[in-house]
């Protein structure tokens, strides 16, 4: 089997980290306009407000708000089939309880779809990407509240009526599962915890409000436009037993609980023993409401989208020393190389993951963010020479390719992450670029933001042509 024929080439980006413009047009502030830690090295912390005059990531990002035309022609011109963006809730509804939303954030979002349109490039939306209007987390506590399901309902189901003519491929929440994963809860419920509070309840408790509010998404959307395609959006950490152990496999069992939990939920429509399993693992329970079983029941979603860039190991052994990564990591394994950021480069393990969701789940998957955070230089003629950011896509696409030609996994698309540099979401860098294009910006946010291409963009514009036969 090939690679299908509208194969879902392209990039993929979120709000806070790429767009800037963070007061224009109406905008409330978000979570992470309120969040400091821009320099190298230092952990991001999290604010009830904007503290002093510091450098803030989501601030400027790269721009995006002012110079999407410029970057789509430039997607275009590798030849993108799809663009990955999220909206900013609060764009939308400024404070994320307003009663009516904002029409010059709406106009934003119709603009950037008229201009990917124009190039025949679909854009794939993610509603929810590691953000949310600064005033739900301060009245409202953040998703420990069952009210930002209503809210959050009523903002989607603005979207999804305002572009139900441009927008067909939806994803609810990035890296949902990220929320048990994190050592950073933070960015994907935006909770501030309270010193006495039972953590897991308030996390599982978390995690059901955004299962509900996904699940109601999906319905109301195909209420909007049966045509609509709604995906869940995990983190997939692909975990080897790090011996033949027995015992070392149970702990990659135990990894991959907190992940497939969110997958049953939102692909069979119910909290499986899996789920069970967890909540039984932290002590926890759920409070759920009369309905809500037959709400998971109906709102499951069409396709499961992800995100892969490393693997890592588990066992029982206590000397195995831990790997770097973005919101899990494992530990490390004596056969793979690292990038400058500590990651396990891994490209079989992408074909693992493909395997291994496609078995469990069989529905159409979308890899949605896939790429090397690195340090490029940029020579004195301005040309940038990331051999290491094509031997990593060759690398992975080659194995994607596997799975679909000789597994015969059914896959949708493809989006490398940060197709054009923007920020950091671990550590707030500008330094750590994934882009085909590169933008001038440093980590103090000096530069002119000007665009230019790398060695990398045309290469990916040369394996889009040939569907994956370049590689
Ligand atoms: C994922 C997030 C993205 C993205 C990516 C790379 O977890 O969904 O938002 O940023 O990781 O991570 P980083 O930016 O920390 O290199």
């Amino acid at each position: 089997m090939n690679l299908r024929k509208n194969f879902l080439w392209g990039g993929a980006t979120a709000a806070n980290q790429y767009e800037g413009g963070y007061l224009e047009g109406g905008k409330g502030l978000t979570i992470n306009d309120v969040e400091m830690g821009a320099e190298h090295g230092k952990k991001r912390e999290i604010h009830d407000s904007i503290q002093n005059d510091a450098y803030y990531p989501s601030h400027e990002g790269t721009d995006f708000y002012h110079r999407y035309k410029e970057d789509i022609s430039m997607f275009a011109e590798m030849g993108f089939k799809s663009f990955r963006l999220s909206i900013s809730w609060a764009r939308i509804f400024p404070n994320g309880d307003d009663l009516i939303p904002n029409e010059a954030g709406l106009q934003f979002y119709d603009d950037v779809f008229d201009e990917l349109l124009k190039y025949g490039i679909e854009p794939i939306v993610t509603l929810h990407h590691f953000e949310l209007p600064l005033n739900l987390v301060t009245k409202y506590g953040a998703w420990r509240n069952r009210q930002l399901v209503e809210l959050s309902v009523r903002y989607a189901k603005t979207v999804m009526e305002r572009y139900k003519n441009k927008v067909k491929y939806w994803i609810t929440f990035n890296e949902i599962n990220a929320l048990f994963i994190s050592s950073a809860p933070w960015h994907m419920a935006g909770i501030l915890y309270k010193e006495d509070e039972n953590r897991h309840n308030t996390m599982l408790q978390a995690a059901h409000h955004q299962l509900i509010a996904s699940a109601l998404t999906v319905i109301e959307g195909k209420k909007i436009n049966p045509d609509f395609q709604f995906g869940c959006m995990l983190l997939y950490p692909c975990t080897y037993a790090a011996t033949c152990n027995p015992e070392d496999q149970i702990t990659v069992r135990n990894k991959l609980l907190s992940t497939y939990y969110f997958g049953d939920v939102q692909v069979r429509g119910k909290y499986t023993n899996t789920c069970s399993s967890y909540i039984d693992s932290l002590d926890g329970s759920i409070d759920f409401e009369l309905g809500d079983e037959a709400i998971l029941a109906k709102g499951t979603v069409d396709y499961i989208s992800f995100s892969y860039y490393f693997s890592g190991i588990e066992g029982v052994g206590e000397d195995i020393e831990m790997a770097e990564g973005n919101l899990s990591s494992g530990g490390k394994n004596p056969y793979l190389d690292m990038t400058e950021w500590g990651w396990q480069i891994d490209p079989i393990g992408l074909r693992n993951s493909l395997n291994s969701l496609y078995d469990r789940y069989q529905v159409p998957l979308f890899i949605v963010e896939n790429g090397i955070g690195a340090l490029d230089e940029v020579k004195n003629d301005g040309s940038i020479e990331d051999d290491y950011r094509i031997d990593y896509l060759r690398q992975h696409i080659s194995a994607m390719v596997d799975a679909v030609e000789k597994d015969f996994v059914d896959l949708i698309g493809y989006t490398v992450w940060g197709p054009i540099d923007i920020v950091s979401a671990g550590t707030g860098e500008m330094r750590k670029r994934y882009g085909f294009i590169y933008v001038d910006k440093d980590d103090q946010g000096h530069g002119t933001l000007n665009r230019s291409k790398k060695k990398s963009f045309d290469w990916y514009k040369k394996v889009i042509e040939t569907n994956g036969n370049y590689v």
